[in-house]
Parts: structure tokens; C-alpha cells; sequence
């Protein structure tokens, strides 16, 4: 970055943000200095609740103490019985970490280097806005409003700053609209197929099961507050079964790892089926109730008996018949699975097969027992939706769907019409986190391409932008957070003033709105107004839960009746309000049963190895927090985990530097030999920015941009590739911004 703010310079800024967090030297710095950087007045310690902002199945609630306009406490809050008091260890030193960090973003800036050479000049928000403003006007009188594509995804997932004023002014603009699809959407319409709601078990619930199964989810990484509640109920004799192809953190707790080939789940799942039905092991009465399709599934898994699926799966026949009679006959019996397998070819029909087995056994009765997967649905209910999106006082037509996951196809297809001509990429760093990297590249590398970012850090993404704007942390601005895996709302107070010009989202929205000239008075709500408006329910799980209760006491429990049994006696979300074991609406295509469906590889002799590009990493969150310093070193240089039999046949030893390649790219990577994968199989964490690593490719570099069998989402795991000992003299290029040390 060049040039200077026209206030503070951007280094003085920083500096006095980490001696502020600190809360260090306050007697040698005169309070009008600190007052410079916060804003805020004089007096007494202040203490603000807050919730984290991640795409995170925890929304933790946390408190920011700040005196003097200094940060001088931020910890978990230690009333909320879910967060129990404990932060991750990437979010313990948020503030510093993120807030002021050293490269944070604290003016708009203007490309003037190359796309993607990261060159930029800081710029008034006025001006930046005007110019924004007239490209937009221009590009759209050209080239239609669905010319204009929003790439805004879960950087924050509090409802305001995620997508409240954005969602409205793309609405009124009638621009694309983004299929979300990357997380969450196979396994929501698998689990929907059979269920009809993925709402199930409670987490604080698992404490009642006795047999639990972790299917393809690594909960002691990427969902640790549910994990104290697992222990308990391993204490109360339950017994933890993990079902991953990796032996990942929490496959090394487990009292029994069944570890098959990725992709394979469904068979297991119908195999599974196969015992229980053909043995008995069923709950007639429940099926007889509750549930529709059971002879056309009974008949359809007699092609799943143990020898074929063990054949599938990789795994011995012995394997799958114990787990198909200890999980029947546990009571109660849980199963929770949430994200992980859903990013594979079979995904969708994974989830749904899986969703089945409860009832088949009739685990739903017990107390603790049935399924466990997203709370979402529990605030669908309860918040007042309608109010925030505006979406019927604002559209004009329907728009187009993008699907996220083919972001690069999207931006290279110059046959789409109309072609995508704007970019605004907002709460997400697509060219980490999305499949086939090298080919967004290429499409953001688009001269006619305009581009838009609205970010805290100038990412491997806001590197191709044409105007990047400072964005607002959670400290400094006002939300309130739903959440996917528990069951508590959120309040989050500003506690500090902005950073440097940082705005929120939101206001970032409605100042271009403004000059688009958009009138009408939904752009002119405020955040708190939003914020209010959200809890604006009588819903009774908001009972007595009001804006005026959070400000006080910062996060509530829904009013949710307990016991929590949601299908003990039925009711399912499907049409029928059974569980459908046979989807009729999907007679036509092959789809009314879940079937396994083996993927045929082109050039599987070339590329013999099936890559798994998994969220590994415990010091980052997707690519968040992969700048931090601290938090790299902890977390070390990123390997790929190889089989001792497939590193031995290309003479690769633990530690050595290898390529990992396939058509799509190639990745620079130290090998690991710890036969936590099996042979055949290879894993690499995604996360990493492409910019701090030799060679300039992550994982997403090697992953193709297929779709899953239902949902949409991406098939990332379905990816096959060569491993080689790297030779330095290849033609890989190395960058000179290598944060990531190989010694
Ligand atoms: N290979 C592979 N790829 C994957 C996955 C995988 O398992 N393997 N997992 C996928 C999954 S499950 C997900 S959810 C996606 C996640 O993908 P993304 O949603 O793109 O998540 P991040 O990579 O963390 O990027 C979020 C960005 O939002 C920014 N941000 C945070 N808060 C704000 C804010 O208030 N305002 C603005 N403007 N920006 C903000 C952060 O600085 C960060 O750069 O990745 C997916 N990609
Ligand atoms: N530390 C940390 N925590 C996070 C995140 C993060 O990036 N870092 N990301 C957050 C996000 S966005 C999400 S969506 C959640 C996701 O949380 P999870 O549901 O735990 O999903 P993943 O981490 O993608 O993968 C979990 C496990 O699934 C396994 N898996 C992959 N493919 C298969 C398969 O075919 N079959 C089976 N049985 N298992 C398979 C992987 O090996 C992995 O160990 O975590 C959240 N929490
Ligand atoms: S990332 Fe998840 S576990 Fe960590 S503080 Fe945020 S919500 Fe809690
Ligand atoms: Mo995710």
C-alpha cells in the first residue's frame, strides 16, 4: 500500500491499537492520544457482550472490557453455559490479532498496480463511493443488472453484518443472485429428503446418549464446545464410535475408529441397513407410524450385503456388521454428523441414508437419542426474517443464481449471458476457499472484469480488487448472531470506535445505495435499528427474550420445551410428516432411494491418489486468522499426510519436500508419515493463503469445481492426484512473501 491517510498514518494507527489492547504505558500517553484512537469517553470500565462472528457451530458470547477507550479485558463470557467460559485458542487474542493487526485495512483503497499484484492508493470513502457508484451505473446500463455478482458469504454469520443491507441492495439493484453452496447445502437437502428438518438432538442433550457416533465430523477441532458434553456422557458410560477416513484428533479419542475410503459413507450407511432389516433389529411399530417407503428400502438394500460394501468402504465385512448391532441395540443411540463428508460426490444421499437409521431403529424415542445436525431452523422459527431482508417490498423480478462453487467456470464463461461484468466479493476469500484457484485467478486477471472488496485484510482475493474497503470488526460495530449448532441468541455491542475508516458492512452498502440513488427507507435503517428489529418476534422460543434483556444479560436460550424430542412420535418437516425412506418426488431421476454412486476418474493412471482437502487446521478458521503471525507458527507449515507404502514407493521420507499435483495445479508441500490416512488416500488442510506459502498454491490449487449428487455443493474431496519429491530447479515459481518457513 502507498501514500498516507489524510488523518493518522496507517503504522501510528496500529501502534497505538496494540499499546490500546494492551493496556499498557496508559499513565505515559496522554488520555487525549487514546481518546484519538477510541473515541470513547473518559470514566469508569466499561463491559460490552459479544458474540463471535465465525462460521462456527459454537457462537461463543464473549465480554470486552474498555477503559479509558482501552481494551483492557476480552474473554469468554463465563455465564454462558454452552461457551463455558473458554474461547478457542485462535479467538483468545482476537483484538490483537485481528482488530489491530498490523496489515488491517484502514482507508478504500484504488488499484494501481496489475490485477492481482496488490498495488493500491488510499482514496477518500467519498470518492471511492462516486467512482464505485458511476462503473456500476455504467455496467449495468450496458450490460443488465445481472451482469453484477455478490460474493458475499460467512467471513461473519451475524445476521446484520452477514448480509442485512447487502441482500437489500442487491435486491433493488436486481442483480445475480449467489447459490450458497459451499457449506451446508448437500447436507441440508439430504437430511431435508428424509427428515424434512435437519432440527434433531440438542447438543446439551448427548449427555443422555450411550452410543454415539461422530460421522465424518471433527468435532474436538471445528465444534469444541460440544465436546465437554461427549465426555460427560463417556462418563456415564456411553460409548464413542468416530467414522473418518482420517485419523483425525478426535478418531485418536475414540473407543472405536472405523476408517473407510472417502465417499463411501452411503454404502455404509445402506450396509448398515441391510443387517438391521434383514436381522430383525428394527423398531416395526416406530416404521409402521412414522415412517413411508420401508419395503421399497428393505428391497433396495439387499444390494448393499456386507461383502459388497465392504468392498466399497474398504473395510472388512466384520467391521460393518458390529456396527450395525451395537448401534441397533444401544439405547439411547445417537448419530451426529454435521459438514465433513458432504464435500464428496455421494454427499447428499451420504446425509440422507445416514438421517434414515434413527428410524429405522426407533432411536428417537429415548431421551439423547435420533440424530444431531444444525439448530438453524429453531431461529427460523423464532426471528422476524421478513423485517430484515425486505426482500418482497424490494424485488422487481426474479434474478438468476450463480452457484458460488463454479466461481471460476462463472468468471472464465464468455458464453454466459449476460457474462459477469462486476464482482463484489464480501465476508469471503473465494480464491482460498473456493475449488480450482488457479481458474478464479484467471477470471479476477479479467481487464473487463470490475471488482469490488469489502475486507479487513487485502487477501490473496482483494489483491485483484479495483477498490478494496475497510470493514468494521465485531468489536466495532453492532450485530446479533443466530447459530447452526446450539441453541442461544447473541447480542454483540460495539466496544470500541471504528479502526482508522473502517465501516460496517452495512454502511458500506447503504452509502452506495445511497449514491445509486435508491430511495426507499429500508436503506435508511440503522444497524441498531436492524438489530432491534431481528428480536421483534412473539415467537414463544423469544418469550421475555428482548432487545432491552440481551442489552443486560448479552445472549438468552431460546424458550425451547423441554425434554426436546422432536420425533419421539413423528412429526417429520416432509410432506407426509413421516420420515421418507423413499423420496417420491424424486422418482423420476433416479433419485427416490439413496444409492452409492462409485465416480470414474479421466487420467487415474497418471494421477493415482485420492486428495482430501480437509478444514485440519487448529489456529485458523477456513482461511481466517492465517495471516496472524503467532497463530501460523503454532499451526506450522501445512503437510500432507501420505501413507509410509505410498511415500515409500516414491522414495518420500517423513519431512521431505514434496509437489503434489494434478491438471488443475500443483502445491509445494513438506510430506507427513504418520499413517494416520490410509494407502491410496492423501490430505492437505486447506486454509492457507496461496501468497504465504512457496510456490503460491494451496489447496484449492488441485481441487475441481464438480458438484455434489444433491444440493449443489462441491464435490472438493473427488479429486485425484501424483505425488513427487519436489525438485527445486521445477518450474515453480517461489514468492518473496513466504511467512511459512521450511527449514
Ligand atoms: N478445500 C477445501 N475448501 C473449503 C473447505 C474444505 O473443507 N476444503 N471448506 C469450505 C467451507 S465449509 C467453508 S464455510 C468455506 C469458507 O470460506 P469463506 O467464507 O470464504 O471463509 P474465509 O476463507 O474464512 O473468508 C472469510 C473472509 O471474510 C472476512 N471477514 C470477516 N468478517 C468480516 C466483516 O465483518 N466484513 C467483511 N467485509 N469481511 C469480513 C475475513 O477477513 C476473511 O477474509 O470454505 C470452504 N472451502
Ligand atoms: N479450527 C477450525 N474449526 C472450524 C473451522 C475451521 O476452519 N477451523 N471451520 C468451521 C466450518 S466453516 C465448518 S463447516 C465446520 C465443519 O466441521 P466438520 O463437520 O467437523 O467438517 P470438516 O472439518 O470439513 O470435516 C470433518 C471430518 O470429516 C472427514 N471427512 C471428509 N470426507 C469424509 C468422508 O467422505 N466420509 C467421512 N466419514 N468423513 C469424511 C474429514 O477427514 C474430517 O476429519 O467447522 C467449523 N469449525
Ligand atoms: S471460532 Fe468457534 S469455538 Fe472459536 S470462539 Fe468462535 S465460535 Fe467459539
Ligand atoms: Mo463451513
Amino acid at each position: 500500500m502507498s501514500g498516507k491517510s489524510k488523518k493518522l498514518t496507517r503504522r501510528k494507527f496500529i501502534d497505538l491499537g496494540i499499546q490500546g489492547y494492551a493496556g499498557l504505558q496508559l499513565a505515559s500517553l496522554a488520555p487525549g492520544t487514546l481518546l484519538s484512537l477510541s473515541g470513547c469517553t473518559l470514566g469508569e470500565a466499561k463491559t460490552f457482550h459479544g458474540v463471535c462472528y465465525h462460521d462456527c457451530p459454537d457462537s461463543c458470547s464473549w465480554k470486552v472490557t474498555v477503559k479509558h477507550g482501552v481494551i483492557t479485558a476480552f474473554a469468554a463470557d463465563k455465564n454462558n453455559p454452552f461457551t463455558a467460559g473458554k474461547l478457542c485458542g485462535k479467538m483468545e487474542t482476537f483484538p490483537q490479532d485481528i482488530a489491530f493487526h498490523p496489515d488491517r485495512i484502514v482507508t478504500p483503497l484504488k488499484r494501481v498496480g496489475e490485477k492481482g499484484q496488490g498495488k493500491f492508493e488510499e482514496i477518500s470513502w467519498m470518492q471511492a463511493i462516486r467512482e464505485v457508484a458511476e462503473k456500476l451505473t455504467a455496467s449495468v446500463e450496458e450490460y443488465g443488472s445481472e451482469s453484477v455478482l455478490p460474493f458475499g458469504y460467512m467471513g461473519t454469520q451475524s445476521l446484520i453484518q452477514k448480509s442485512a443491507m447487502s441482500k437489500r441492495f442487491f435486491t433493488k439493484l436486481g442483480a445475480s443472485n449467489l447459490s450458497e453452496t459451499i457449506c451446508g447445502a448437500p447436507a441440508v437437502t439430504g437430511n431435508l429428503l428424509a427428515n424434512g428438518q435437519t432440527t434433531g438432538v440438542l447438543p446439551e442433550d448427548i449427555v443422555n446418549s450411550r452410543y454415539i457416533i461422530l460421522w465424518g465430523t471433527n468435532t474436538k477441532k471445528s465444534n469444541i464446545h460440544l465436546w465437554p458434553f461427549i465426555l460427560k456422557a463417556r462418563e456415564q458410560g456411553a460409548k464413542l464410535v468416530v467414522i473418518d477416513p482420517f485419523k483425525s484428533v478426535t478418531a485418536m479419542e475414540a473407543d472405536l475408529h472405523i476408517q473407510p475410503m472417502p465417499d463411501t459413507d452411503v454404502a455404509l450407511a445402506l450396509g448398515m441397513m441391510h443387517i438391521i432389516i434383514n436381522e430383525g433389529l428394527t423398531d416395526n411399530d416406530y416404521i409402521e407410524r412414522y415412517t413411508l417407503g420401508f419395503e421399497a428400502l428393505k428391497a433396495h438394500v439387499q444390494n448393499y450385503d456386507p461383502a459388497s460394501v465392504a468392498a466399497i468402504c474398504g473395510l472388512e465385512e466384520s467391521q460393518i456388521i458390529d456396527l450395525a448391532h451395537e448401534y441397533a441395540k444401544a439405547k439411547p443411540s445417537l448419530i451426529r454428523y454435521l459438514i465433513g463428508m458432504e464435500h464428496s460426490h455421494n454427499g447428499g444421499d451420504a446425509f440422507r441414508a445416514i438421517g434414515m437409521l434413527p428410524s429405522l431403529t426407533g432411536a428417537w424415542r429415548e431421551h439423547g437419542g435420533g440424530l444431531m445436525h444444525f439448530t438453524y431452523e429453531l431461529f427460523g422459527k423464532a426471528l422476524n426474517w421478513e423485517r430484515l431482508d425486505m426482500h418482497s417490498t424490494l424485488a422487481e423480478k426474479e434474478t438468476r443464481f450463480i452457484n458460488m462453487v463454479q466461481l471460476g467456470r462463472v468468471l472464465n464463461n464468455r458464453r454466459l449471458r449476460p457474462a459477469i461484468k462486476t464482482l463484489f466479493v464480501f465476508n469471503a476469500n473465494p480464491v482460498v476457499s473456493i475449488p480450482n484457484q488457479n481458474l478464479i485467478r484467471k477470471g479476477l486477471e479479467r481487464e473487463d472484469l470490475f471488482t469490488v472488496v469489502v475486507e479487513h485484510f487485502i487477501t490473496d482475493t482483494a489483491k485483484y480488487a479495483d477498490y478494496i474497503f475497510p470493514a468494521t470488526t465485531q468489536l466495532e460495530h453492532w450485530d446479533i448472531a443466530d447459530s447452526w449448532g446450539q441453541v442461544y441468541i447473541n447480542l454483540n455491542q460495539p466496544a470500541i470506535e471504528p479502526i482508522g475508516e473502517a465501516k460496517p458492512n452495512s454502511e458500506f452498502f447503504r452509502l452506495l445505495a445511497k449514491e445509486m440513488g435508491f430511495t426507499d427507507p429500508c436503506f435508511e435503517e440503522s444497524d441498531l435499528d436492524l438489530v432491534k428489529s431481528v428480536v421483534d418476534s412473539d415467537h414463544p422460543y423469544l418469550e421475555g427474550i428482548t432487545f432491552d434483556y440481551l442489552m443486560e444479560h448479552g445472549w438468552a436460550k431460546l424458550k425451547i420445551p423441554e425434554p426436546f424430542m422432536p420425533h419421539a412420535q413423528g412429526g417429520f418437516g416432509t410432506e407426509s410428516g413421516k420420515c421418507e425412506f423413499y423420496a417420491t418426488s424424486l422418482k423420476n431421476n433416479g433419485h427416490a432411494l439413496p444409492k452409492y454412486r462409485a465416480v470414474r476418474y479421466r487420467n487415474s493412471r497418471d494421477y493415482p491418489l485420492q486428495l482430501m482437502t480437509v478444514k485440519a487446521t487448529k489456529n485458523f478458521h477456513n482461511s481466517s486468522h492465517a495471516n496472524v503471525r503467532h497463530l501460523i507458527e503454532t499451526e506450522g507449515a501445512p503437510t500432507l499426510e501420505i501413507h509410509s507404502k505410498d511415500a515409500l514407493s516414491r522414495n518420500i521420507s517423513n519431512g521431505d519436500l514434496i509437489r503434489v499435483e494434478n491438471r488443475n495445479g500443483s502445491v509445494i508441500i513438506k510430506a507427513r508419515l504418520k499413517n494416520r490416512i490410509r494407502p491410496g488416500v492423501v490430505l492437505m488442510p486447506s486454509g492457507f493463503w496461496p501468497s504465504h506459502i512457496k510456490g503460491s498454491s494451496t489447496a484449492n490449487a488441485l481441487t475441481n469445481d464438480r458438484l455434489t449428487d444433491l444440493g449443489g455443493g462441491a464435490a472438493i474431496q473427488n479429486c485425484r492426484v501424483q505425488v513427487i519429491k519436489y525438485e527445486p530447479e521445477a518450474s515453480v515459481s517461489e514468492t518473496t512473501d513466504t511467512h511459512v518457513k521450511y527449514t
